[in-house]
């Protein structure tokens, strides 16, 4: 049987704990990968692959988990053996990762890995790990931070909780009281990036109140990762943002003003993924509630996917929306239908296309808008339908010349009329008016009716 290892920040996938910074870069790591059962394992492999690590073997245990060490101890001694007799030229010869095919608790992990002695990572751990390779921005990195610290404190506890009932032994000497004291410096540097989460999110909320007091209304895009999400916010923006094939490239919020439209702020952020455990998940959901509390949420599926899929997501989307607004399905239905855009439509068939577009409708989703940011197809019609949403159609103003000396200029008039809204079409009439087609919200039309009462007029 391989030493268990003493450093528990191994244990706890992290290297963070104590040594400071968390190891960023696993291109080119070997891993091998442990499957319980029948499980599809494509998501884990895409996760491994994003990250530059080769599966280079994924070893299957028929049956359920074993609750203490995932698979049945005799095979992880078994696995153990294999590592401890690697020759040069042996498959396993680089791998220094042992993957394991679940959101393993605790104690698996630290069961696995006092039999195995390698680094051990659940499917909750590449992702973190993931995470902190992408984390680019202080926000991103702070709660990247925080979810990984909350992951390893439950490894730790176990470690503890082992140790204390002496199913283990204590580890580099120190025994518990060392463990006690990693954990006390993980819970204070957990308290202070909390501070710092709490303040950006201030920071993030007064910036809302600002924009949404200035008129300005916010669509928010949402959606699994890698749906096309960044892709559509660069084209209507023109704002530059990372684009890549890879699962979760963005992990922060970019707001950016959709092209010809100053009033509209598109809200780029953090896609979804299945099964995330709440605690990992929790760091996020404020970035994620960006998107969804907008005034419009855009809901983005890439149209190439197999059809299960589609409907899978389209649903567990629809749940989050719904969680987070507190709406039963009902109530989102009737409230504030989601518009549904399928992204890349470049990718797929005709035929396909319409059958998505058919489950959508099952769905009980409004008719989808189809685009492609590759061939730019379908933006207008989007940006359109996006203004309709927001500000309904687009209404006729007309400016009256000024009756008196006291009156003001239109063009002060008019200058508001620009500020309520979109101004379309502006047109100087022979009779001294001024007639304006423009896309403004019922509030901002009340509001200049009030301003300039007889001045103008709105149809
Ligand atoms: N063929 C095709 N590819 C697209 C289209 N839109 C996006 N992609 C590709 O899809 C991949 C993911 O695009 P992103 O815009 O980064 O997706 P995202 O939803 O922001 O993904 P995350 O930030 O990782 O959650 C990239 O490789 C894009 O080039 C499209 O219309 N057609
Ligand atoms: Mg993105």
């Amino acid at each position: 049987m391989a030493q268990p290892p003493d450093d528990p920040t191994l244990l706890a996938g992290s290297g963070g704990v104590v040594l400071g910074e968390a190891r960023t870069n696993h291109e080119g790591r070997s891993a091998i990968l442990l499957v319980r059962g029948e499980a599809d394992t494509r998501e884990m492999e895409d996760l491994a692959g994003t990250m530059g690590i080769t599966i280079v073997e994924t070893v299957v245990q028929p049956g359920r988990e074993d609750p203490r060490t995932y698979f049945g101890k005799g095979r992880l001694l078994d696995i153990s053996d294999e590592f401890e007799s690697r020759v040069p030229g042996h498959p396993w010869s680089n791998v220094d990762l042992v993957l394991v095919h679940t959101n393993a608790t605790a104690r698996q992990l630290v069961g696995i890995s006092t039999i195995v002695g390698l680094e051990i990572w659940d499917r909750v751990r590449l992702l973190l790990s993931l995470f902190t390779a992408h984390a680019a921005s202080v926000e991103a990195r702070t709660q990247v931070r925080i979810a990984r610290l909350q992951s390893d404190r439950t490894v730790l506890r176990e470690l503890a909780n082992q140790q204390t009932t002496g199913e283990r032994a204590g580890y580099g000497g120190g025994g518990v009281t060392a463990l006690q004291n990693v954990i006390a410096n993980l819970n204070r540097e957990l308290t202070n990036l909390r501070k710092r989460q709490r303040k950006h999110l201030n920071a993030q909320r007064e910036h809302r109140r600002q924009r949404s007091r200035s008129g300005a209304m916010t669509v928010g895009f949402v959606g699994y990762t890698n749906a096309g999400k960044s892709s559509l916010f660069q084209r209507l923006s023109g704002k530059d943002v990372l684009v890549q094939d890879k699962l979760f490239s963005t992990l922060e919020t970019t707001v950016g003003r959709m092209e010809k439209s100053p009033r509209i702020l598109l809200v780029d952020t953090i896609g979804f993924l299945d099964n995330i455990p709440n605690a990992t998940l929790a760091a996020f959901k404020a970035t994620i509630g960006e998107a969804i509390d907008a005034d419009m949420t855009m809901v983005l599926v890439d149209a190439s996917d197999p059809l299960l899929e589609i409907r899978r997501k389209v649903e567990t989307t629809r749940r989050e929306i719904t969680e987070r607004q507190g709406l039963d399905e009902d109530g989102l239905r009737a409230h504030a239908p989601p518009c549904l855009v399928l992204t890349k439509a470049d990718k797929v068939s005709g035929p396909h296309l319409d059958t998505v577009v058919d489950l959508v409708d099952e769905l009980g989703f409004p008719t989808p808008s189809v685009i492609s940011t590759l061939e730019n197809t379908g933006l207008e019609e989007l940006q359109l339908r996006v203004r309709e949403h927001l500000f309904g159609a687009p209404c006729g103003v007309t400016v009256h010349p000024p009756q008196g000396a006291d009156d003001d200029a239109s063009e002060r008039i008019v200058a508001d009329v620009y500020e309520a809204g979109m101004v379309e079409e502006n047109e100087a009439l022979v009779n001294g008016s001024v007639r304006l087609v423009v896309w403004a919200a019922a509030e901002q039309q009340a509001r200049l009716k009030r301003r300039w009462g007889e001045r103008i007029d709105i149809k």
